[in-house]
């Protein structure tokens, strides 16, 4: 049995789109080939680092039994399904996993290029469905049989200690050096899964149905330790990091006992910050040094109707602290939280913005993605701009619900007004000198003077170069 994993590009065309920046390693697909090599010959490409055509050669050159692609964003669908027919073509059976086809499987079944459904977690289901042959009996699975869609009883979800390590050998050729922060190697690792909270545009409490599970320290540590063998900096890409504080408090024991001299970035919410200093003081100590909030909105009203539980005092205390401590903040700000919100509203947020002093800050419309509360709120009052599948404007970038008070020409220039006004990384030199300050000397000589930072520092400049290359080589449109 040959297995093929596909990570889907992203189709956006916008001057902001993150790959330009950030492009994170397939993890979930790593995940995925960890549970399944030793049933079936596995490999893994990458669409966001070769075109169709490569991607194409590659299938009728491995010549799969089954392909599975990853759809985890809603904006990515029509573009997974694209590489679902040329796997199709070749006579593979496509398995579409991930949250877009998890939580729209039915949906998604009616592409005839797709024969399975994977929802949700995706490890032990992918395994069983490989050692079968054949959905048929596949807890977590749905199919088609006939014009008939099945869907199998959910799957339990897996203790996280007994699942495989990512199978980050696969990487396709050369990607370890694609993957990073403008060429800058980061590597991801998730140490839990699901979020307690119930925020009303989130998807996450149906897509792990309320629940909440971390690994164990060991577990993290090992993983940890495998990476640190080529790579310093790690992003723990966990929805929410700091869900119990202890555990996190006890990791960070490890690392600092350790002496794994490691960068870590990851996420967390503003009013854990406030609760819980002397952890984010533990966690600097560590080597955490960014940290990504959803800070939302800065209206409590507004807060409260995305359910965020969270408040502006809270907002600006947590930025105090982080900063105290030597901490990175990119934050993330929604336009048009509010359904009633006017354009004056959309200039105060915009205001707020600019004097808050977030290091990054980006800008988000509000977006009802499948599986979510506002998702059956704004279709249930009829004020979903585009009804019947046009998934790739759910990005963040394309207005998607009509508000009474804002045209969505409006709402988009706003968009790009926020970005123009609050500048996504202003004043570098005065942020570096508060780093400086509040961090130890030897904490930053510890981090910086390794063979793995130097040639992260060397793979950056000569990504940089290579950008600029290209740019000039490319006619201006
Ligand atoms: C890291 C992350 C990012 C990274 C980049 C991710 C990347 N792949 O490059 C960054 C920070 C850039 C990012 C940005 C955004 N993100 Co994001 N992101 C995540 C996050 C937190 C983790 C992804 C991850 O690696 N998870 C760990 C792996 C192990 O899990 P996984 O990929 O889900 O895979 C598992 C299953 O899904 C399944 N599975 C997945 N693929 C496959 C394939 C097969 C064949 C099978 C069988 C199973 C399977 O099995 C895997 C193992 O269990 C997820 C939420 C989450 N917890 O997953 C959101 C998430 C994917 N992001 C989301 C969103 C909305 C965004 C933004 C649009 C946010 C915004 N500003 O509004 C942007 C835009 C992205 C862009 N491309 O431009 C939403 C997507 C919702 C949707 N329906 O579209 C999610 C689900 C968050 C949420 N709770 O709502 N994101
Ligand atoms: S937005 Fe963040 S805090 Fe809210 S439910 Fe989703 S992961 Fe949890």
């Amino acid at each position: 049995m040959k297995a093929l994993l596909i990570q889907p590009d992203y189709p956006l065309d916008h001057k902001y789109n993150p790959k330009n920046a950030l492009l994170l390693p397939p993890l979930g697909l790593e995940c995925i080939a960890a549970q399944v090599r030793d049933v079936a010959e596995t490999r893994i490409v990458d669409n966001r680092l070769h075109g169709l055509s490569w991607i194409k050669e590659e299938i009728g050159k491995f010549r799969p039994d089954i392909v599975g692609i990853s759809s985890c964003f809603s904006f990515g669908i029509e573009h997974a399904l694209g590489l679902a027919r040329i796997a199709k073509e070749q006579g593979a059976v496509t398995v579409l996993g991930g949250w877009h086809p998890s939580l729209l499987a039915d949906d998604v079944l009616a592409s005839p290029h797709v024969d399975i459904v994977v929802r949700s977690e995706g490890e032990l289901s992918f395994r069983e469905l490989v050692q079968r042959g054949s959905p048929v009996g596949v807890a977590g699975v749905s199919y088609k049989e006939g014009k008939r869609v099945i869907h199998n009883p959910d799957r339990s979800f897996a203790d996280l200690d007994t699942l495989k390590l990512p199978s980050r050998d696969l990487r396709v050729n050369g990607s370890r050096h694609a993957y990073g922060f403008f060429g800058y190697p980061v590597d991801v690792v998730e140490s839990s899964r699901g979020c307690p909270y119930n925020c009303t545009f989130c998807s996450i409490h149906r897509f792990y149905r309320r629940t909440y599970r971390h690994r164990s320290v060991t577990h993290v540590m090992n993983e940890l330790r495998e990476i640190r063998k080529r790579c310093r900096s790690v992003y723990l890409i966990d929805d929410n990091f700091v869900v119990n504080p202890g555990h996190v408090s006890r990791l960070c024991d490890e690392i600092i006992r350790e002496r794994l001299n490691m960068v870590f970035m990851t996420t967390t919410r503003a009013d854990t910050v406030v609760k819980h200093p002397e952890l984010f003081k533990k966690m600097a100590e560590a080597g955490f040094i960014l940290v990504f909030m959803g800070l939302e909105n800065f209206s409590n009203a507004s807060l409260e109707k995305l359910n965020k539980q969270l408040s502006f005092k809270q907002i600006t205390a947590a930025i105090k602290i982080l900063h105290d401590l030597g901490f990175i903040i990119q934050g993330n700000i929604i336009l048009g939280a509010a359904l009633s919100d006017t354009e004056a509203d959309l200039e105060r947020t915009i205001r707020v913005a600019k004097h808050l002093d977030v290091d990054i800050t980006t800008f988000s419309l509000l977006t009802p993605f499948p599986g979510t509360e506002l998702m059956e709120r704004v279709q249930g009052e009829g004020l979903l701009l585009k009804e019947g599948g046009a998934w790739r404007d759910f990005n963040w970038v394309t207005p998607t619900i009509r508000y009474p008070h804002i045209t969505p020409d409006r709402l988009a220039t706003y968009h790009l007004k926020a970005y123009e006004e609050v500048p996504f990384f202003s004043h570098p030199g005065r942020r570096i000198v508060r780093i400086l300050r509040a961090r130890h000397f030897s904490f930053l000589i510890y981090r910086l003077a390794n063979w793995e930072t130097l040639r992260g520092v060397v793979l950056m400049l000569a990504n940089s170069l290579h950008r600029f290359l290209n740019k000039r080589r490319r006619p201006a449109t």
